[in-house]
This record gives structure tokens, sequence and C-alpha cells, in this order.
């Protein structure tokens, strides 16, 4: 039988086993997780700065130090001149940051200021951030800097934003229990609309020499070469009128048969020897802004020179044949005029400089 003093001393000594256990499970327990979000979850632009926020919690029970982070930056983006964080490494990534210490059960936080490039037309991008070094031995991850090994992180899935996977699932899955608990992506959202427009003229009906009235043919091919739906394309051309309805493109898709157009020969064209013009094709992207495009290429024609004229005359009568630019007279006073007939025997004067 215990006394009541032995029942004590033998109370204490359970206690102290029980904590000697437990304070040896625990004495195992490493553990470092990472997070990584905007820190304004949206979605943005060609140019824009994207901030994002790594926590990175203790969850095991030893203090750790020296925790070296990498943000491996997507190709498009990179780090921004006004980023004060500290972040070393080439501004296209990767880069990586030193966090001095962090508690046990305690949790801290790390931003990265990116940019988007300008030449991004994809949708979306994921940026991927993880523990590239640490003072211990964490019990479910193996630091290291390499993009793609990471079990779990597949952006916007149930393992995303998940800091309790075990690390045992395959890299890139969207499963939340086996996540690597040490990485994790974000996916930032981009909508960079983006319109081209190419304008051709077929000049088959123009003869040699050319001929007023003569009709240059135009189609217009229409691309939307940006990441959002086009909506309520239209095509204008200051010289030619535009035959065909309003259409919507979707990203990638192009049109080359919704518009068309068809331009006059006029007597000035012919003496000009080319006819030069810019289309513009415009729409409506998503927040209610138009987009334009102009003609990636100016049409321009070059039209043969006229045959010279043939000049005769017979019984007082002076026959000008083939006389396309018409003929030049000098008034009294010294200024010169062209005259010329149109179809139908219209008459057009016009000053000119005396040759
Ligand atoms: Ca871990
Ligand atoms: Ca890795
Ligand atoms: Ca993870
Ligand atoms: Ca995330």
């Amino acid at each position: 039988m215990l006394n009541s003093s032995n029942q004590l001393r033998f109370c204490i000594v359970l206690v102290g086993l029980f904590l000697s256990i437990a304070t040896s499970s625990i004495s195992q327990s490493y553990d470092l997780a990472l997070v990584l979000e905007e820190t304004n979850p949206g979605t943005y632009a060609i140019g824009d700065q994207v901030s994002h926020t790594i926590t990175i919690c203790n969850q095991g029970n030893f203090s750790a130090s020296t925790i070296e982070v990498i943000d491996h930056i997507p190709a498009g983006m990179s780090l921004s001149q006004a980023d004060i964080n500290g972040w070393t490494g080439p501004s296209s990534g990767p880069v990586t940051n030193t966090i001095s210490a962090i508690p046990a059960g305690v949790c801290t936080t790390l931003d990265i200021l990116l940019i988007i490039g300008p030449s991004v037309v994809s949708a979306s991008m994921v940026n991927h951030a993880e523990i590239s070094q640490d003072n211990g031995n964490d019990i479910d991850s193996s630091p290291d800097n390499i993009l793609g090994n990471d079990a779990g992180g597949a952006p916007n899935s149930p393992a995303d934003n998940m800091m309790f996977g075990s690390g045992t699932g395959s890299p890139g899955d969207e499963i939340a229990s086996t996540d690597e608990d040490d990485h994790d992506s974000e996916m930032i959202l981009i909508q960079a609309p983006s319109l081209s427009l190419d304008k051709i003229g077929d000049q088959s009906g123009i003869s040699n020499p050319p001929q007023v009235g003569q009709v240059i043919q135009y189609n217009f091919t229409i691309c939307n070469t940006g990441t959002d739906p086009i909506n309520n394309i239209s095509v204008s051309d200051p010289l030619v009128s535009i035959t065909g309805l309003p259409i919507s493109l979707a990203p990638g898709a192009c049109n080359n048969t919704g518009f068309t157009g068809a331009y006059v020969l006029t007597f000035f064209d012919i003496e000009a020897e080319s006819v030069t013009n810019t289309a513009s094709a415009q729409g409506t992207v998503f927040d209610g802004e138009s987009i334009t495009a102009l003609s990636t290429e100016i049409t321009v024609f070059g039209l043969a020179e006229p045959a010279n004229p043939m000049i005769e005359t017979a019984d007082g009568d002076v026959y000008v044949g083939n006389a396309v630019n018409g003929v030049i007279l000098t008034a009294p006073n010294g200024l010169c005029y062209r005259l010329r007939v149109e179809n139908g025997g219209i008459l057009e004067v016009e000053q000119v400089t005396c040759p």
C-alpha cells in the first residue's frame, strides 16, 4: 500500500514521465509551412504591379532561423523596382529572401512586389514560392530551390493555400491532404485585350492604263490577339464605304469575311498613280472601353502611267485621244486650267500649276 506521501511522489513521477514522453515526441517536430497569396486578389493589366504576400508558419516547437524563401517569378513578370522587401537575384527571377527567425507556433509574412511586363498576352500566369533553406530537419518537407518537384499546389485547387498537407502527393496535383506544405502557388489573372487588322486590296479590276470608275475591292482580316473577348467590332475607312455588320471575336479568333469595301478610282487617283488609305477596326472590351486597330499595312497601288495621248487635227477640229489627264489651257491672265471630260460628256475644270 502507498501512503499519501508516496502517492504524491508516484503521481509526480507519472506526470514527469508523461511530460518526458510528450517532450521527447514534440522535440522531433521541426516543421515550417508556406502559403503564397495575392495581397489584393483581382484581375490585373499589362504594366500593373502585383503584390504577393508569403506567409511562413513555424508549426513545430523549435524556434527556426535563417529561413530562405525563393520566389520563382513567372516568365513575363519581374521584380518591381519599387519592391522594398529585400529580395535579391535577377529581376526576372528567381529571387530569394531570408527570414532571420520564427519562434515556435508563430507565423510571419513577407511581401514581394512584381510587375507585369509589356509582352504578356496570356490570360493568366502562375507564381511559385517555397522554402529553399532552413536550419532544421523539417518533418514533412525537404527544402530546395527546384520548381516543379513539390507535391500538390495546383493554383485555385484545394491544394492551393494549404498549410497542413503531408507532402506525399504528386507535383502540381490538387489534393490538399498530400500537399507539400513548404511550397505554394498563386495564379495571377491578366486582362490584356489586343486587336489586329489587315487590309488587303484586290486591284484585278484595274486596267493598264487605269480608267476612272474602275473599282478596287478591299477585304479585311480582323483578329482578336489578346486575352479577352471583343464585342461590337466594326471597320471604318475614311475613303471606302464598308459593308458588314458588327461582329464579336473570342480570344485567338479571326474573321476575314465580315467586312468588305469598294473604292472607285477618280481622276486624281490616276494622276497620283496610287491610292493610299488606312482602315481601322474598333471594338468593345471587358470594361466597356473601346479598342482600336489600324490596318497593319497601308495599301498603296502603283498604277501605270497613262499612255501618251494621240493628237490629230482635221477639218478645223483638234482631236485628243486617250486624254486621261485632259487638256491644260492658259487663260489670258496667265493662269492655267485643266479641262477634262468624264463619261457622259461631263466637263470638269480645275486650276492647276502651269506646266
Ligand atoms: Ca513542412
Ligand atoms: Ca521545390
Ligand atoms: Ca503547398
Ligand atoms: Ca496560393
